[in-house]
Formats: structure tokens, C-alpha cells, sequence
């Protein structure tokens, strides 16, 4: 029996998780908050405390047969010639991309949904020179060893990356006037990275192999959804909520980019066709403005009928701050109630979002033309019921709900399955060792 750590680092808390390879048991190490900083006007990851906070956690997990590290898509350290880091690296939700168009023929390309978020159009903005571009997961995971990569399923959504060659797209990287080079070679989940660091072991206390894991979290979280056959849609519920279904070649058609759906890579190669929807996002905004517990706000909502819905893709909701406000004026501009108590936000959060899966769902379906007759919620979604109950009463399929930690589990998996301690269908696996609970 071996014992793996997931480091996984989402966009408001970072954890480490340890599972062995005979229960695939989900233990927590460490547990972290993860807060942005605004300096001097541009909204930074506070990158060096996250690095603390990943080596206090990998201490915590104690000896492990190995490491791996995901995190949230689309942003970047640069580094100088050296390998030093140049400047704190930039959060996608800064406003240095408000004004990003996408280019004609981009889409043909990539296959990439248009968002202001995408690496492509944050290197637009970038004015600071710098000789090496890393993702944040490769970032931690170079920190950790010294050795440099690009993990192929975080590089799918930079908006660089053309998904059928599975390789850089050299038109994309024309369009903005540089070099494939600035990123890392290529790796790929399952490859070895590297392995601890003298530096890094004297703070975790033992030394361990770092694998190369599908180090873009929504592919972590993918790979551990319990899916039975390739009938289902997925919605991987964080932060962000992320709706499709997995296909083995991705769609770059027309009607795929007017729909604004994306074509990332899964950690086999597969095709993520999904739409981003804003997800919990919009209620974890709203709450910084309350006092008011999640649970209590939650059991009030359940009681309220469905009033106001609005539009949980609208890019309108992406940056931070005045939440209830934007939500309102968004009810009254589409002539429906606003809602004033927090229990009412919140329950036109959770109906904006059961409609934007539905509707996410039916495009996807459609587009795809992949019959879906179950709907796999994973993720911390997963553990809101009301929210379960309003997905499968609005998408009128029956919902099933779990690994809540899937995207620690997705890492861990193939993690376990490179270092040969486990071997089979990765979600027969899942779907026997982990609670899931059904809604209809
Ligand atoms: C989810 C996620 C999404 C990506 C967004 C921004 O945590 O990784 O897949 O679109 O964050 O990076």
C-alpha cells in the first residue's frame, strides 16, 4: 500500500490531501486560506504564502509515496534567466483584460471559449519581461524540484493550445507576437517530475517523487467523476462551475463558438466540451457582505419559491466586490423582482445556476450530439443539497452528487496509477471506494 498528497489550490482556500492506494480514504493535512492581494492598484496572488502553506501541508501529510500539484487554470509566474521569479504573479480576475477581444479565427484554432481570463489574453497585458512562463501548479511544482515543465491539460486553457495536435498553435502565438518557447516543454499527467529538493525536504521532512498530475483542477476533478458509461454531463461545482460532457475529439465549430463552449484536455487525452458558468462565486461574493451562517442561509432559501433568475454566465459577475448590488440591478433590468434578504439572493443565486447547468447541458447535448441520462455533480457543489435538488428539477434528470474532494482524488489517482500502486478504469474506482448521494 502506498500513500499519495494532493496539493490542490483553489481560487479561495488550498488544501493538502493524503489517500493510500488500498481505500482511496481522502485524509485532510492542511487546510488553508487563499487571499488575494491588491497592490497598487493590480489584484495579485499572494504566491509565496501559498508556497508556505503547501510545504506546511506536505509536512503535515507526513512520509508520502508521492506529490502532486493542481491548481486553478489560466494564470502564470514569470521567471527571469536565473529562474528567479519576476514580480507576484497576477490573478485572472484583475481588470488588465476587461477590454480583451477575441481575434477572428482564434476559435478554429484553439477551441478555446472566449474569456478575458485566458492566458492569451493576460499576456496581452503583460508588460514585464521575462524569459520563462509558468503555470501556477508548474510554478509550485518547480519550486518543489527545480525542474521546469508545461502540463498539457493546464495548457488547453491557455488559449494557445490547438487541441487536436494536442500541441502548440503556432497561429495563436503569431497573434500576440511571441515565441512558443516562453512556456515550458510540454509534460503530460502520469509523467514523473521531478523529486523533492534538498531545500523543500528540510521542510517537509522526508523526501518523495513529484508526479505530473492533470494539474488543471477541473481535470483532476473530472477524472474522479463515477461516471458508469459515456451518458453523463458533468458539472464540477467550486468557485467556478464547469458543464459539459467528455468527448474524444473537440468541437471547433461555429455553432460551438457562438454557444461559448471550450475544448480542454483530460488527463487521457480526452475532450472537456464545457461552458464556464460564474458557479459558487456569486454567493461566496454575496456573503462577505453578511454575517449570516452558510447552513441557516441556506435552510431559509430552501423554504422560498423560485422568483428571479439572471444570466450566471454574464461576464459582468467576474470581478470581486458589490456582489448584491450587481445581482439586483441585473433582476430589474430583465424586469423581475430584486431580491432584498440574503436568503433571497441566495436562492436566486442557486436557481440562476440549476438554470445555467440546464441550459449548459441542452447546448452541450446538442452540439455534441452525446445523449445525457445522468448529471455528476463533483466538487464542494456537491455537498449543497438544495443546490443538487434544484440542478436535477431543472435539467428534469436524475443528479448524482460526489466526491466532494474530487479534485484531490482525480490527482491522487493518477498519481497512484503512474507509480503502478493501482491499475483499472480510474472511475470503477471511484465509484467503489467513495459516498455519493443521489437526487431525482
Ligand atoms: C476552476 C478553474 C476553471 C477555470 C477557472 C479559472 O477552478 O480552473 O476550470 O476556467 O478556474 O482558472
Amino acid at each position: 500500500m502506498s500513500v499519495f498528497a494532493a496539493v490542490d489550490l483553489g481560487a479561495s482556500s488550498g488544501r493538502v490531501m493524503t489517500a493510500d492506494s488500498a481505500t482511496l480514504e481522502l485524509r485532510e493535512a492542511h487546510r488553508f486560506p487563499n487571499r488575494p492581494v491588491r497592490v497598487a492598484g493590480t489584484l495579485h496572488w499572494d504566491i509565496l504564502g501559498l508556497y508556505r502553506a503547501v510545504l506546511d501541508g506536505l509536512r503535515a501529510a507526513r512520509p508520502v509515496d508521492g506529490i502532486g500539484v493542481d491548481s486553478w487554470a489560466v494564470d502564470y509566474g514569470l521567471l527571469d534567466a536565473l529562474g528567479s521569479l519576476v514580480g507576484n504573479p497576477v490573478h485572472y480576475r484583475d481588470e488588465r483584460t476587461a477590454g480583451a477581444v477575441q481575434p477572428p479565427g482564434l476559435y478554429a484554432e484553439t477551441g478555446c471559449q472566449f474569456l478575458p481570463i485566458n492566458t492569451i489574453f493576460q499576456l496581452g497585458a503583460e508588460h514585464r519581461p521575462a524569459s520563462r512562463l509558468l503555470l501556477i501548479p508548474d510554478l509550485i511544482t518547480y519550486w518543489l524540484t527545480g525542474a521546469s515543465g508545461t502540463e498539457l491539460t493546464n495548457a488547453s486553457t491557455t488559449g494557445l493550445l490547438d487541441p487536436r495536435t494536442r500541441d502548440w498553435s503556432a497561429k495563436a502565438f503569431l497573434l500576440i507576437g511571441r515565441e512558443p518557447g516562453l512556456f515550458a516543454p510540454l509534460r503530460r499527467p502520469g509523467d514523473l517530475a521531478g523529486h523533492l529538493l534538498p531545500s523543500a525536504s528540510k521542510e517537509t521532512g522526508y523526501s518523495a517523487p513529484v508526479y505530473t498530475v492533470g494539474s488543471h483542477d477541473t481535470a483532476s476533478a473530472v477524472a474522479a467523476v463515477p461516471a458508469a458509461d459515456e451518458n453523463f454531463a458533468y458539472i464540477s461545482s467550486g468557485t467556478w462551475s464547469l458543464v459539459g460532457v467528455e468527448l474524444p475529439e473537440p468541437i471547433l465549430t461555429p455553432e460551438a463558438e457562438a454557444a461559448n463552449f471550450t475544448n480542454e484536455l483530460g488527463v487521457d487525452g480526452q475532450i472537456r466540451f464545457l461552458r464556464n458558468v460564474m458557479g459558487l462565486w456569486l454567493l461566496e461574493e454575496c456573503r462577505r457582505e453578511w454575517t449570516v451562517g452558510l447552513d441557516a442561509l441556506l435552510a431559509e432559501a430552501a423554504t422560498l419559491p423560485r422568483r428571479s433568475v439572471v444570466d450566471a454566465t454574464d461576464p459582468r459577475f467576474l470581478p470581486p466586490g458589490d456582489m448584491t448590488a450587481r445581482i439586483a440591478h441585473a433582476c430589474r433590468e430583465t424586469d423581475q423582482p430584486e431580491p432584498e434578504t440574503p436568503a433571497e439572493f441566495t436562492r436566486c443565486v442557486l436557481d440562476s445556476l440549476a438554470e445555467a447547468y440546464r441550459s449548459a447541458i441542452e447546448d452541450a447535448a446538442r452540439l455534441s450530439g452525446r445523449r445525457v441520462d445522468v448529471v455528476h455533480i463533483v466538487g464542494g457543489g456537491a455537498r449543497n443539497t438544495l443546490l443538487c435538488q434544484l440542478t436535477a428539477d431543472a435539467c428534469e434528470l436524475p443528479v448524482i452528487a460526489g466526491p466532494i474532494e474530487a479534485t484531490a482524488l482525480g490527482n491522487i489517482l493518477v498519481q497512484a496509477r503512474a507509480a503502478g500502486a493501482i491499475r483499472g478504469d480510474l472511475r470503477e474506482l471511484v465509484r467503489r471506494t467513495q459516498p455519493l448521494r443521489h437526487f431525482a
